[in-house]
């Protein structure tokens, strides 16, 4: 059965640590269980200061048998940013802009960009899948939609992993493509009515909200609106227009990334969760660290529990264990 991880973004103590809270142990430089395995939900790199050990635990893993892994947006954007634009000389598919580059310039730095390992860390992120379909659950880094997942079969291969002349297409912003698999790596954003837009903490006015798409139960655009707390009375109580949203249809859990939680961990709802507990967030000024890498220790269960999440800190202490 499976133990699936959440983001870790170059935090390699705290997943040693997880790792073995849940009797994991390591030979021979692979971490490995005698009786379960792991899945990890994708956003390895960026952010935190040990992304190249964190790839080797979890690549040496994945490569022996004792894990499985879906991509996360972070390891798509690597791709696009190593990959050379073949339409535009010297562009590359994620632009080289001061913006994306803050945003890897951990990573770059750590794996000595335009290095070999760096090369052969691109190579191994390729063979990543964008989902997974397994007997009894899903996995996938933001958001399960069957219509992205369809778009995206024309441009994976069986194993749903990108084909190697689909990258251009899916990096081309308003292509059918970039736009589910937008949906797949970072979530469900849907517009505002007709005339409504809001201003967020930057000041940029925006017509668009990230959605709670998990949440079957929400009948108006702030319901299903994913924003900061001061921002929501700003989102209408409006009904969310007809085909905006896609139910869950509720036939098997799946287990998502990315969302940057920081409650209690706990199921989004029986058949969801999230395993994203911020563990490379910033440290708060004030108040509590409530900073977690988190797990959920699947065991076959149509039904998920709290009972079964378990997370460390930091420090690698464990903390809201069963
Ligand atoms: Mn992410």
């Amino acid at each position: 059965m499976y133990d699936l991880i959440g983001d870790i973004h170059g935090h390699a103590a705290p997943l040693k640590a997880l790792l073995k809270a849940m009797d994991y142990f390591e030979q021979d430089g692979v971490w490995q269980h005698l009786e379960r395995t792991v899945i990890f939900l994708g956003d390895f790199v960026d952010r935190g200061p040990e992304q190249l050990e964190v790839i080797r635990i979890a690549r040496s893993m994945v490569e022996h048998g004792h894990a499985q892994a879906v991509m996360g947006n972070h390891e798509f954007n690597a791709v696009a940013w190593a990959t050379p634009n073949a339409e535009i000389e010297g562009e590359y598919l994620r632009i080289h802009s001061d913006k994306n580059h803050n945003q890897h310039v951990e990573f770059l730095t750590q794996v000595n960009a335009d290095s070999e390992l760096h090369e052969e860390i691109i190579a191994w992120f390729k063979t990543l899948p964008l989902y997974l379909d397994l007997e009894g659950l899903r996995v996938v880094h933001a958001c399960w939609q069957p219509a992205s997942l369809q778009e995206l079969k024309h441009h994976t291969d069986d194993k749903n992993c990108i084909l190697p002349e689909a990258w251009a297409e899916l990096t081309r912003k308003g292509s059918a493509g970039f736009e589910a698999l937008e949906i797949v790596l970072k979530g469900l954003e849907i517009p505002l009515p007709e005339g409504v837009d809001f201003a967020d903490k930057d000041g940029h006015r925006r017509q668009h909200i990230r959605t709670k798409w998990w949440d079957s139960k929400a009948v108006t655009y702030r319901d299903i609106a994913m924003v900061p707390l001061e921002i929501i009375e700003l989102i209408p109580h409006e009904p969310i227009s007809d085909g905006l949203l896609s139910s869950y249809a509720n036939d098997k859990p799946v287990f998502l990334g990315h969302y940057w939680l920081n409650t209690d961990p706990a199921p989004l709802n029986e058949y969801i969760a999230c395993l994203d507990y911020s563990i490379a967030a910033k440290p708060p000024k004030n108040g509590i660290d409530n900073r977690k890498l988190c797990a959920y220790r699947w065991s076959g269960e149509q039904l998920l529990c709290t009972e079964n999440f378990i997370s460390v800190n930091h420090q690698g202490d464990i903390v809201n264990a069963r």
